[in-house]
């Protein structure tokens, strides 16, 4: 085995996003790409000497090859152990788990989450810091500036290491350590929840159908839905996780897991029905002819959680980002809970659950968690809606019409416009920002505009600050709008366009939510110009 040495200079745009860094896959195939992000990760944390780290992705091409070139490199750079996950996988929540009970020093997790894998689709790379959690920006800022710094990398000469049997090997005198990626996690969650009487429900012929999407939960879910509660087979479809998640889309909402949608719209809908997404730490819920919206899972956790052994004592507090529907706040309100709002990305919720001021949290991209970990967590979210179901009886139609006519319901829906061009999106944005401070009373669509400003965030643990977080606009009522630019996506710009109604009545609490919201909609377009900027007529995605 030998120390190589190799010299390479600066690469553009390795700036991380929203969630680490995602480039097409061809992009980090490229000559040096990989091996330059991986050379900054090490530099932005002080470097890997004697280190201990947690490895493993969600399986999508190029994952292996990765794993094995990360490998390499933190030998090269005398880091002590990596923790790898059996043939390099890993789901986001799970080496979120093994970083915090290895108690190691981070972790690097392979994932461009719910976006398409293949040659010529995505492929991403992230650093979580030793409480689990995504790196904080000052961290990946570090990241980025050694990027733009770099002149060499060291990397060992070597045969690739044998990730499929488990056990420990030595690497040019690292230890490479591969882990069974299920068992510790299934762990975590028996301490979580009731086991025996979630084994009692499905006893009792309760049927579910979990669309694992090809992709990274696959394995987990069987694990624990199959295996451990004694669902029976099949309740778990495309369970076989893939590097092209079968050709398909993993993302769980319902365009992309319509499959899903159909079967539970049907006539013999089992009675709950859920997926994850490429990297397990979304999660999409939907009951027999009942689709429930993140922020409306977030909010019903939040007033059900108690049912769960975990969550038995209370919650500390919550949170939620900006852009979710304030239903959250509603339960946080009637229940005496603090509630924080932080800006999109899991990471902002780290530090309030590090110290305490709260227990669970959510977004309204599919993510929902608990301080059980720092990575939002799909499987666990299922477990937790399963324990709701078991502890009250009623069915996911039942919980949500009692939920709305208790607290009210917020009618919600994002609007997604995908790569748009980026001039046209920043221009949007940038016109609509200068006209926030002339807005409030003015209307549109008849509906009058409460407050408008741009979302800035300080955080209330160690006083950071992050800016331009996204446009609110509030309306009398209880509406809003809201407006960003995804910082996750690899193509052009995506325009986030966040709609929401609040609905007192219970009579008026069950109509479709886009009709609901089309005032709020056409206020959007109006305010905004979205099809005279950006050329589009409709969103590509309605979640
Ligand atoms: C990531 C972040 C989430 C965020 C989502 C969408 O999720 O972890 O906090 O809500 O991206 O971000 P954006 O609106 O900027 O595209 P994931 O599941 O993609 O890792």
């Amino acid at each position: 085995m030998e120390r190589l040495t190799i010299q390479t200079s600066p690469i553009d745009g390795q700036k991380p996003g929203t969630s680490g860094l995602r480039k097409k896959t061809r992009v980090f195939m490229g000559r040096h790409y990989l091996e330059n992000f991986v050379q900054a990760i090490w530099d932005g944390i002080g470097g890997v000497a004697g280190k201990t780290l947690v490895l493993g992705g969600d399986g999508r091409y190029f994952n292996d090859r990765a794993a094995q070139i990360i490998l390499r490199m933190a030998a090269a750079s005398d880091a002590a152990r990596v923790i790898v996950g059996q043939n390099g996988l890993l789901s986001t929540p799970a080496a979120s788990n093994l970083i915090r009970k290895r108690g190691t020093d981070g972790g690097i997790i392979l994932s461009a989450s719910h976006n398409p894998g293949g040659i010529d689709e995505d492929f991403g790379i992230k650093f979580n810091t030793p409480n689990g959690g995504p790196a904080p920006a000052d961290v990946t800022e570090r990241m980025f500036a050694a990027s733009r710094e770099i002149t060499e990398y060291a990397i060992i000469e070597t045969h690739d290491i044998d990730l499929a049997r488990l056990g420990e090997t030595d690497l040019a005198g690292m230890v490479v350590e591969v882990v069974d990626p299920v068992a510790d996690y299934v762990t975590l969650m028996e301490q979580l929840f009731d086991f025996d009487r979630l084994r009692a429900l499905f006893a009792g012929g309760f049927r579910m159908r979990f669309d694992a999407m090809h992709a990274i939960t696959g394995p987990y879910a069987t694990a624990i839905l199959e295996e451990a509660l004694g669902a029976p087979p099949g309740t778990v479809v495309n369970g076989m996780p893939s590097p092209d998640f079968g050709g398909g889309h993993p993302d769980p909402n319902p365009i992309w897991a319509k499959d899903l949608m159909d079967v539970m719209m049907g006539d013999d809908a089992p009675d709950f029905g859920a997926a994850s997404d490429g990297d397990g730490d979304r999660n999409m819920i939907v009951g027999r002819g009942a689709y429930v919206t993140p922020s409306d899972s977030l909010a019903v956790l939040a007033a059900h959680a108690q049912l769960a052994p975990g969550y038995a004592g209370g919650l500390a507090g919550v949170a939620r980002s900006m852009p979710t529907s304030r239903a959250l706040d509603r339960v946080a309100a009637a229940r005496g809970l603090d509630c924080y709002e932080t800006p999109t990305g899991w990471k902002f919720f780290g530090n309030l659950l590090d110290a305490g001021k709260i227990t669970l949290c959510g977004e309204e991209s599919a993510g929902t968690g608990s301080d059980h970990v720092r990575e939002k967590d799909g499987v666990w979210a299922v477990l937790l809606w399963l324990s709701i179901l078991a502890g009250t009886g009623r069915s996911v139609a039942e919980i949500l019409a009692a939920h709305w006519a208790e607290f009210g319901r917020n009618y919600y829906s994002r609007h997604d416009y995908e790569a748009v061009d980026s001039d046209a999106a920043n221009g949007l944005m940038e016109a609509l920002r200068a006209r926030l401070p002339e807005l409030p009373g003015q209307s549109f669509e008849n509906l009058v505009i409460a407050a408008a400003d741009e979302f800035a965030y300080d955080d209330p643990v160690d006083g950071s600050r992050a800016e331009a977080q996204g446009l609110r606009i509030d309306f009398d009522g209880g509406a809003r709008v809201v407006m960003r630019l995804s910082g996750t996506g690899t193509e052009g710009a995506t325009l986030r366009v966040y709609l929401e109604a609040l609905e007192l009545d219970p009579a008026k609490q069950h109509e479709d939510p886009q009709a609901a919201l089309a005032p709020v909609i056409a206020a959007a377009d109006a305010l905004a110009g979205i099809t005279a900027r950006t050329g589009r007529t409709a969103p590509d995605v309605r979640t």
